[in-house]
Order: C-alpha cells, then structure tokens, then sequence
C-alpha cells in the first residue's frame, strides 16, 4: 500500500464518521415529540397565556318561546281562551264573550272558570243581555246594577232585590269605594234608596209604575225621590170587575163578565119575573114584563101563573 492510498483511506473514514454523526442528530431530532417541527422547521414559539384578553361575547338574553299550556296549546293564539273575537265560530270552543268595549273566547262553565290568559279572573255566569241562559266564562267586571238572578252573575258580589227587581251590587270596603247614592253595607254597594234608577242625577223624573194582582195589571206613573227612590205610583189595584161603569181590572173594557141575573118585577098586582142588566154608572137595572090587572086577553097578565 502506497502512502497516497493510505492517506486516501484516512479520508474517507472521518468523512464516514461525519455523516454517520450527523444522520444520528438529525434522527434525534425527528423523535423529540416536545419539539414539533414541520416542513418549513421554523414554529412560533408558544403564546405568553399571562397576557392573554379573550375576546368579548355577545351577551344578549335567550329569547324563550312563549310559555305552553298543559294540553300543549300556545296562549293566547287565535281562536284560544282569552283571545279576541267577534263572534262565536271565530273560537274554537264556540264561545265568545264581552269584555269591556270588545269580546274574546271563552268557554261553558258549570261553577267556576280558571283565570284568562293575561290573569283576569273570570266568573261563571251567564250574560242577561244576550237573552240565554248558557253559562260561561266571563272577566271580572264591575256589574253594579246589572239584572241577575244569582251572585255568580255579579262576579262574585251580592245580588239583591231593588225596587227594579233583583241588581248586581258591588264589593266595596267602605262608601268611598262606592258611586254617589250608594253605601257599602256587609262589603257591598247599595243604593242608598232602594233603586239603582233613581238618584240625585235624576230628581223629579217621572216613570211609568204598576200595581198587579190576580185581577189584572193597572199602570200609572210614579217619580224619583233621591230620598226615599220612586214614590207616589198613582196606578189603581186591580179588582174584580163590577157593574158601575168603572174599568175595576184595567183591561180596558168596563164592566165586562158581570153575569146577568133573573129578578122580580113587582107591585101592587104581583111580580113578574126578568132580567137583570147592567146599565154602567147606573148599576144594574131590572128588565120584564110590569105585572097589572088580570083581565080577559089570553095573557097572564098579573105573573101568578094563571091565564085570565
Ligand atoms: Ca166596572
Ligand atoms: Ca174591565
Ligand atoms: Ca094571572
């Protein structure tokens, strides 16, 4: 071996042992998972979490959907309870009710009726005004006045007789709570006179008044007192009908049914007997034959029974 060769030898071993340094290097690096590397070698470094500002979130309120009714229902959609309407088919119950200056849905009653939709209590009863008798739910209102025939039609305050029959009152705590000519009595408003037409709005105003009885119905005309309500009706009472020339049942005909009866015309020759007729103011008067002296004509002239 030259000494040429053996220098090239040399060489070629530490050329070798250089690249087999820098494989292992490189190989340790590719197996360092804590160092990540990728095709371009050169990653940020990681970010400094102590000034890290999130960014800032839109804090608005979950919108939830309106609340639903037991039976699944949406309150108050078209057509449901408490829902507005004009009429009857527009619910799906076929009840509209009024309320205040409107009407909205409702539904038949029994007793009681659960609050509307928007919280108004209702009430079961029925709607004088609409000529039925059908029970529904209705919404509080102030029914002072109003006919009824049971407290459930005055929303829960008494119902008491007026001198117009029998009126809703209103609950009251004490009489500032109640209208003029009106006091709270055992919590509700009375009309301080007996009427709920009369009062000192309407002092002097006259109305027409009746008296009725088993004999018939007279009319007459009576006036507001805010007193004492309506006093002085001038109607006559009615009365069996008699034989004077007066209207006594005031059904317009004088002396009508007054039966006729048999009576006796008599003087000095006998009594023959008749008829008796009424004759209006004048009562009643006897109508026959005037008995007189027998005498020879084929008539029984004095009523005894026998002819001449
Ligand atoms: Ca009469
Ligand atoms: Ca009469
Ligand atoms: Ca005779």
């Amino acid at each position: 071996m030259s000494a040429q060769h053996a220098q090239s030898k040399i060489a070629m071993h530490r050329h070798t042992t250089w690249l087999l340094t820098l494989l292992s290097l490189l190989v340790m690096q590719a197996c360092d998972s804590d160092t990540p590397t990728g095709p371009l070698g050169d990653l940020p470094s990681e970010p400094d979490l102590g000034s890290y500002v999130p960014p800032e979130l839109d804090m608005a309120p979950i919108v939830s959907p309106p609340p639903t009714r037991l039976d699944g229902s949406m309150d108050p959609s078209e057509g449901s309870y408490g829902a507005p309407c004009e009429v009857a088919s527009d619910c799906r119950e076929g009840v509209c009710v009024t309320a205040g200056e409107g009407h909205i849905c409702s539904r038949a009653c029994a007793t009681t009726c659960e609050p509307f939709p928007d919280g108004q209590a209702a009430y079961c009863r029925y709607d004088p005004a609409q000529n039925s008798d059908n029970f529904a739910c209705y919404p509080s209102q102030n029914r002072l006045c109003q006919a009824c025939v049971d407290p459930s039609q005055c929303d829960g305050a008494p119902c008491v007789e007026t001198s117009e029959g029998l009126r809703c009152t209103q609950p009251c705590r004490d009489s500032a709570d109640c209208p003029s000519d009106f006091t709270c009595q055992e919590e509700a408003c009375l009309p301080v006179n007996g009427s709920c037409d009369c009062g000192s709005s309407n002092v002097g105003e006259t109305r027409v008044c009746q008296q009725q009885n088993a004999y018939g119905q007279c009319f007459g005309e009576e006036t507001c007192d805010p007193a004492e309500g309506w006093v002085g009706c001038s109607a006559e009472t009615p009365a069996q009908e008699r034989c004077d020339g007066v209207d006594q049942n005031c059904n317009g005909l004088i002396d009508e049914d007054v039966t006729s009866a048999t009576c006796q015309v008599s003087n000095e020759h006998g009594s023959c007997e008749g008829v008796e007729v009424c004759v209006g103011e004048g009562g009643r008067e006897c109508f026959g034959p005037t008995p007189s002296a027998e005498t020879c004509d084929l008539v029984d002239n004095d009523c005894d029974g026998q002819i001449d």
